[in-house]
């Protein structure tokens, strides 16, 4: 939601990146896995082999030996290293610019698409997103060259994510500010007591331009963590990122009270209040005595039941995931469903049009980065026993790699649902009783961002039935409000506020959240169409049937880009298809995968609002366009500041053929947020998922044959009394 690093995170950033030097690396070898016990008719204690009383402390592991094994994986740390010293000895550039992205350029697809194991791999090169005296350069890098291969500067609007440097420059230039010294002096505090955040400025027309904005707002930072529950309202400075000089200082809000700290504690090991009055759980775990069952190969396949995937971190879109295959149980064919799906851009639009206000409608994919804002995953409760933990290598903004432990976990989740049933045996004409059913475990790719205050979980959950689904749960600290008011009976209008009260002058704000994924979908192969299968009511004629209306499903195969615009309508509902016209079950459906939505919420802004203009992309929650690689993020590859030249909206409106040929799925999952005293001082989590679902694509129930569990074949662990 909001995207902001506080004085307090960003000491601890830096504090953090001197640790990331040291390259540290966390994983679970296969050997630490205990043996839970060997016969299952005996139950394992920690006495008999020491299972439940060992914490999980993850290995540290170096990446300097690190090599790239696909033509996917990322850069390693050598790669990195030499893109440096190429750029460090490359002419054009007069000196050395600030990097904003460093990552793989890569491959073409054909190029991926044709390598196999043991293939020499295509060419490594880096796409590099450098700022140099305000202007955006785009430079391709040739590691197998040795040199730059191609040189843009981009003209036009937007700009690379913010940097580190960017964000500590403007609080630098903020807190030397004597206005705002006198302003907390004013307020009774003391500059030293500010914690301070950048949210990003959008564009809001002229007065914007020409140069990179960011806005400075600041929090009482004494006496608890979560400053961003105790705003100090009305206090905005505008900062020129480059020049380090504020445009624009605005104090209002002088009446508003800044939120006391009461309350505001999550700290487990902070609270002085007594723990809540509920039952105690019992300890609950899961237990894989010999180990899960996927493996994580050269660093990036995940290999798991029938599914073989690539998966990495990266420092825009967090995780993405490639030439996602799924394992035909019949035939035992590897069959493509996904070439790359991940999460392309999120929107996050305030709804206050106060000075203070307006320009809170981030883009924290594009303008900050979802990858370099997910810290390291906590053991046990982010993840559970028995996760695999992945680093991400990404670059500090002099070219420099760190790497970040422990960004993206994968575990087996059984939350005891079920994979399929069926019971039989209430009619007695049926001789024996039958009950069948199969658990449903799958594994989970997860990782967490902190923009700022918000915290975003993202799932990438795989099923024996072919099935992916993609979770986004939302948490962390609301984006509040300083009030006068204390209870909404001091409020004028009370019934027409732009937000809730959630506790003693605190307004948490109403909002959206959008995430939009780029979903190239290359169901069998890469030519594939888009279906809607749109359920029609029919009416019958007179004496024709008791019934007067039924359903029926039209498909429709959408011709261009503008077939494909659609906006979700639970009167008029469809299915959304991506199917393979040339590959047919043997009843002659074409194979196909259909995206299930959910968490419908769409924008309604004006669809002239800057922000909307910027975030186009959810003026529909579906698009699909052609394969073009340069197409990958949807508010733009330059978001900061952008003014919606390049966006998923302005490369659909060419309404190019998109009938059987390479094509991308694009889905924006929304949420509506009003917020609730429950969501303070920090939000319980709150998700939605969508589906990925194979249609047509297996002859029949492809986990028909699965073995059910069987008591005997469950260990159960004890606890032991004592160790
Ligand atoms: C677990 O059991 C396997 C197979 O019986 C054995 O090879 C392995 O050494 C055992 N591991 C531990 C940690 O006891
Ligand atoms: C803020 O103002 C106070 C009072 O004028 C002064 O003592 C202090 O040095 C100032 N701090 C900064 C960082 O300018
Ligand atoms: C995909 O379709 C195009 C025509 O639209 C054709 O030229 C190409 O060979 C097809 N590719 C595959 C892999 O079938
Ligand atoms: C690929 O996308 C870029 C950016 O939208 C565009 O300039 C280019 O014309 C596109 N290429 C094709 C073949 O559509
Ligand atoms: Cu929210």
């Amino acid at each position: 939601m909001s995207t902001s690093i506080s004085c307090l995170r960003l000491s601890l950033i830096a504090l953090f990146l001197l640790f990331l030097v040291l390259l540290f690396h966390y994983t679970l070898s296969p050997s630490e896995f205990f043996n839970c016990s060997q016969s299952f008719s005996l139950p394992c204690t920690s006495r008999k082999v020491g299972l439940i009383l060992r914490p999980q402390i993850p290995k540290p592991k170096t990446h300097f030996k690190d090599a790239a094994h696909h033509p996917l994986d990322p850069l390693t740390i050598q790669e990195i290293n030499q893109v440096r010293s190429i750029l460090l000895s490359y002419k054009p550039l007069p000196s050395f610019p600030a990097i904003h992205s460093l990552s793989l350029d890569e491959p073409d697809k054909p190029q991926v698409l044709d390598w196999k194991i043991g293939d020499p791999l295509p060419a490594r090169k880096a796409l590099v997103v450098a700022l140099l005296n305000a202007q955006s350069h785009l430079l391709t890098v040739d590691l197998d060259l040795g040199k730059v291969t191609s040189h843009e500067v981009k003209l036009g609007s937007g700009y690379p994510p913010v940097s580190l440097e960017d964000i500590e420059g403007a609080l630098r230039v903020a807190l030397s500010f004597t206005e705002l010294n006198k302003s907390a002096i004013d307020r009774g505090m003391k500059l030293s007591d500010l914690a301070c955040d950048t949210p990003s400025a959008g564009w809001y027309g002229p007065s914007e331009e020409e140069r990179r904005v960011i806005k400075v707002q600041c929090f009482s930072g004494q006496g608890s963590p979560n400053f961003y529950m105790r705003p100090i309202e009305g206090l905005t400075l505008t900062i020129d990122i480059d020049n380090k000089k504020v445009v624009k200082f605005t104090d209002t809000g002088r009446g508003i009270p800044v939120p006391k700290d009461k309350n505001t504690e999550y700290r487990y090991g902070s609270q002085t209040d007594p723990p809540p009055i509920m039952e105690q759980l019992k300890p609950i775990s899961i237990e894989q005595p010999n180990g899960p069952s996927f493996t994580v190969e050269n660093g990036y396949i995940v290999k798991w039941a029938n599914w073989v995937f690539h998966l990495k971190p990266d420092s825009r879109a967090g995780m993405i995931i490639s030439r996602a295959m799924v394992r035909d149980s019949e035939t035992g064919e590897l069959r493509s469903v996904m070439y790359k799906g991940f999460s392309s851009e999120l929107f996050v639009p305030y709804m206050d049009p106060d000075e203070s206000w307006y320009f809170k409608t981030y883009m924290d994919a594009g303008e900050y980065g979802m990858g370099v804002t997910a810290t390291s995953l906590v053991p046990l409760n982010d993840c559970p026993r028995y996760s695999y933990y992945m680093d991400g290598i990404f670059v500090t903004s002099d070219g420099k790699p760190y790497v970040q432990p422990n960004m993206i976990c994968i575990f087996e989740r059984y939350a005891g649902d079920i994979g399929w049933r069926h019971s039989e045996g209430l009619i007695s004409s049926l001789s024996a009783q039958i009950r069948e059913s199969r658990p449903k475990i799958t594994p989970v790719a997860r990782m967490a961002a902190s923009v700022g205050n918000y915290d975003y979980i993202f799932d990438w959950e795989f099923q024996t039935d072919g099935l992916i689904r993609i979770k986004i749960a939302l948490s962390g600290m609301l984006m509040v409000k300083g009030s006068p008011h204390e209870n909404i009976n001091q409020v004028p209008n009370q019934e027409d506020m732009t937000g809730t009260l959630v506790s003693e002058n605190v307004i948490g704000v109403v909002h959206d959240h959008f995430i939009t994924f780029h979903l190239d979908m290359d169901v069998d192969d890469t030519n594939n169409s888009f279906a809607k299968v749109n359920l029609v009511r029919e009416e019958t004629s007179p004496g024709e049937s008791a019934r007067k209306s039924y359903l029926k499903a039209k498909r429709l195969v959408a011709k261009t880009e503008e077939d494909a615009q659609v906006k979700l309508k639970l009167y008029d509902p469809s299915e959304f298809h991506v199917i393979n016209p040339s590959r047919r079950s043997r009843l002659g459906n074409p194979s196909g995968y259909k995206l299930v939505p959910s968490g419908t919420a769409a924008s309604l802004l004006d669809l002239d609002d800057p922000p909307q203009l910027r975030s186009a992309f959810t003026n529909n929650q579906i698009w699909v366009t052609p394969y073009n690689r340069t197409e990958q993020w949807a508010g733009g590859l330059l978001t900061y500041q952008s003014r919606g030249e390049d966006t998923l909206a302005v490369w659909s409106a060419r309404n190019r053929p998109i009938e059987n040929k390479d094509i991308v799925l694009w889905y924006t999952l929304g949420f509506h947020h009003i917020p609730c005293q429950e969501d303070f001082p920090v939000m319980p989590t709150v998700s939605s998922s969508f589906g990925l679902k194979p249609v047509n694509f297996f002859e029949s129930n492809p986990i028909l044959r699965i073995a059910p569990n069987f008591e005997q074949d469950l260990p159960v662990c004890r606890a032991a009394v004592s160790a």
